[in-house]
């Protein structure tokens, strides 16, 4: 099954970016309950893999941090493919991120190793953006690009299920890790 591990925000977090993308009106939008922050992007991985994984991801500790989500991007150039609201990249993100990947090394997974670009997708566009929605985009950035969000206790981690399908992924929980209180 296609799995990542990444940070799910709080309601109020999810509240607020729901009420940033009832302001854009092109595109699909990412539906509040999947927005997340990726931390390790697991690709295809067979069940017995997930559940080794699942065990050593138990015995990982990290102190609580704040993140805060802000500033809006755009990736895909002159043809946008993604609208994202990035995450600050402060060394307890970073340091959970690596622990993340050395573990899920350990587990036998193969990581790219790819720069760490923080992130929360809100919406995906169609290669051929009509001329309209271009303009509604670009006022949309004009109004938001720097928006700025409360910062949120990061407590846990969550290893995800990622379902394709044509109307876009769905992404399920399948399990949370906590700091130990
Ligand atoms: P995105 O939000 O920028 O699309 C589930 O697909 C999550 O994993 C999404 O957050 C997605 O990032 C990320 N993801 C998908 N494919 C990836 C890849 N090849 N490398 C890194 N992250 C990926």
């Amino acid at each position: 099954m296609r799995a990542f591990i990444g940070l799910g925000p709080p309601d109020t977090v999810r509240d607020a970016l729901d009420g940033l993308q009832s302001d854009l009106r092109v595109g699909r939008l990412v539906d509040p309950e999947n927005l997340h922050l990726t931390l390790a992007f697991l690709g295809e991985v067979d069940l017995p893999t997930l559940e080794a994984l699942h065990l050593d991801l138990q015995q990982i500790t990290f102190a609580p941090f704040d993140l805060r989500l802000a500033g809006l991007e755009l990736f895909g150039g002159a043809r946008p493919r993604v609208l994202s609201i990035r995450g600050q990249a402060g060394p307890p993100l970073r340091a959970l991120r690596a622990k993340l990947h050395s573990t899920a090394r350990g587990a036998g997974i193969d990581l790219p190793r790819a720069r760490f670009r923080p992130h929360v997708t809100l919406a995906r566009f169609r290669r051929d953006m009509p001329p309209d929605d271009t303009a509604k985009l670009g006022r949309f950035l004009s109004a938001h690009a720097d928006v700025a969000l409360p910062a949120f206790p990061v407590e846990a981690f969550t290893l995800y299920r990622s379902h394709l399908s044509p109307d876009g992924a769905t992404y399920e929980p399948l399990a949370d890790y906590p700091v130990p209180a």
